[in-house]
């Protein structure tokens, strides 16, 4: 894939009851993109409404949203799917790079510019941000090894933190990969990690950032899903990749 012609850059955020941060997260990242995509599904804290007051004057932007909660896979795949649709019908083209960022201010834009060039520089098609857990409880840093490592073993290549949500993807890899996966829950970030690499797309996930605040709400059952999820995506990979192949 070629990286020399100047892609789009559009972000993608999911938000989920993130009222106290998200409308800064969209302010610092606008200025940043040709296109923004914020997903909000079913934010009882008042999400909607911060969104909803931030919109106006921000034309770049654009915000999905659903009544119900459905789950951050759900926000991921529905954004994704659109894009893909823009994709085919020519509006987007294989080589833009698509930003996904947290709405709670845990990714440091300020190393947005750095992942846009490496993406280039190394002709990538995903770089997902490998995040400085230094701040993080020794539980979390040994849940996050567990899964990367089991993650890599289906990936069949080292990956080092496989849950991060701060990636840059090309969009036609992802569509790809799309086509293997849907999420459940928080499991998008390390099927979408699995199958881009059994694809054989090139991927890099040990580019260091700060993550400037410490908040978790993810569980050990959030963990044990993404274990289920990840030897699934990788046989779904191997039984259906020669099926949805077109034909040459
Ligand atoms: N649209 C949508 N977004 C969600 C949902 N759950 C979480 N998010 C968003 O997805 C992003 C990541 O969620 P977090 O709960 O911060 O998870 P994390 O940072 O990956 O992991 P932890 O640090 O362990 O909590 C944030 O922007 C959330 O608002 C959801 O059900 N729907
Ligand atoms: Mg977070």
């Amino acid at each position: 894939m070629s990286g020399t012609e100047s892609p789009k850059r559009i972000a993608v955020v999911p938000a989920y009851n993130e009222a106290p941060t998200v409308a800064a997260v969209l302010e610092r990242l606008h200025p940043l993109v040709d296109e923004l995509v914020i997903v909000d599904d079913g934010s009882t804290d008042g999400t909607r409404g911060a969104i909803e007051d931030w919109l106006p004057g921000h034309d770049r932007a654009r915000l999905l949203a659903f009544d119900q909660n459905r789950g951050m896979s759900a926000a991921y795949y529905a954004a994704f799917t659109d894009l893909t649709n823009r994709l085919g019908r020519d509006e987007l083209s294989a080589g833009d790079l698509v930003f996904t960022v947290d709405a709670d201010g845990q990714h440091e834009l300020e190393a947005f510019e750095r992942l846009h060039a490496m993406m280039v520089a190394q002709d990538l098609d995903a770089l997902l941000v490998r995040r400085d857990l230094s701040t993080y409880p020794w539980h979390k840093r040994l849940g996050n090894w567990l899964v990367s490592a089991w993650a890599s073993l289906w990936a069949g290549r080292r990956l080092q933190d496989v849950e991060s949500g701060y990636r840059v993807f090309r969009l036609g890899p992802l569509a790809d990969a799309l086509r293997y996966y849907r999420g459940y829950k928080y499991s998008e970030t390390v099927e979408v990690a699995v199958v881009l690499c059994r694809l054989g797309y090139r991927l890099r996930n040990d580019e260091l950032v700060a993550v400037p605040l410490y908040r978790s709400r993810t569980s050990l059952t959030d963990a044990a899903i993404d274990l289920g999820a990840i030897p699934l995506a990788a046989a779904r990979v191997w039984t259906r990749r020669r099926a949805v192949q077109p034909a040459t």
